[in-house]
């Protein structure tokens, strides 16, 4: 029996790993906007990976705001969570609450269902560039990272590669400091996220959703902090629009 579980482990793993060499969308952090888009994206018929440094995909949904585990959406960012299957309740001002942790694991749960791998302990070393354009990921355990372990990543090569990193823009970090790239912002380069203003945030979280380079995205907090938005806290209707837009914009430019 042993052996039997052990080489079932393996073997399906590795084809997953193997089937997902090559993909048409990679996404970078499972945070809720990583997750809509790879939804929407897989639901679309890409292939779609997800690269995740931490065990728990979900990003930072789970601890709503102050741990206290209830986040807020607005009115018309509800008819995403339904697509996922989550529920929400109207408090009658144009925001609903809802349980967080319902949230983090129904958008991991849609986005897997829907056809996106998730890979997950998985980090985001580097990217690939060829001739101009941001063809890829490079990858690695997170924990060979941590432990600052000198072992060779391995590459995933993508039609699209979605920075979905939240705060740190980890990926546009990648392509700015270290391709050389100029990205479409006011500067050419990351401007850094502002103070709270979550009004602003919102509207501009959404605004600040593009394509950055050939073959580079943003989403969510990311994008945000690429184009020196303010940030927002515990309300999400925009990680999630973010999430939607970006998927429409890859798609129309892959097809
Ligand atoms: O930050 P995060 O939740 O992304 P998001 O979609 O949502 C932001 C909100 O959670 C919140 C907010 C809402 O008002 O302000 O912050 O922009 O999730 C980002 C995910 O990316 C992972 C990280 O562990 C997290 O789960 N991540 C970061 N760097 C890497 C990575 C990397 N290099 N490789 C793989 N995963």
């Amino acid at each position: 029996m042993e052996e039997q579980i052990s080489g079932a482990i393996v073997r399906s793993f590795f084809k997953k790993l193997e089937s997902h060499l090559a993909v048409d969308v990679a996404v970078v952090g499972a945070g809720p906007s990583g997750l809509v888009a790879a939804r929407d994206l897989a639901k679309a018929g890409f292939k779609v990976a997800v690269f995740e440094s931490k065990l728990a995909p979900g990003g930072g949904t789970w601890g709503g705001g102050m741990l206290m585990n209830e986040v807020v959406v607005q009115d018309d960012a509800a008819e995403i969570l339904n697509d996922f299957g989550v529920t929400t309740v109207p408090l009658g001002n144009g925001y609903r609450t809802l349980d967080s942790v319902e949230m983090a694991s129904g958008l991991i749960f849609g986005a897997r269902k829907a056809g996106a791998v998730i890979f997950n302990t998985v980090c985001v070393e580097d990217i690939v560039v060829h001739d101009g354009v941001i063809s890829g990921v490079v990858i690695n355990w997170n924990p060979v990272r941590r432990l600052e372990m000198h072992v060779d990543p391995i590459v995933v090569t993508a039609r699209a590669v979605v920075d979905g990193t939240g705060h740190p823009s980890e990926i546009v970090q990648k392509a700015v400091n270290k391709a050389g790239v100029k990205i479409d912002s006011p500067t050419g380069g990351i401007l850094g996220e502002k103070p709270m203003w979550m009004e602003d945030g919102e509207r501009t979280t959404v605004e600040n959703t593009k394509r950055l380079f050939p073959g580079l995205y943003a989403s969510g907090m990311a994008a945000n902090n690429v184009q020196g938005g303010f940030r927002m806290g515990p309300i999400f209707g925009g990680m999630l629009k973010s999430g939607r837009k970006l998927a429409k914009l890859i798609a129309e430019d892959l097809k």
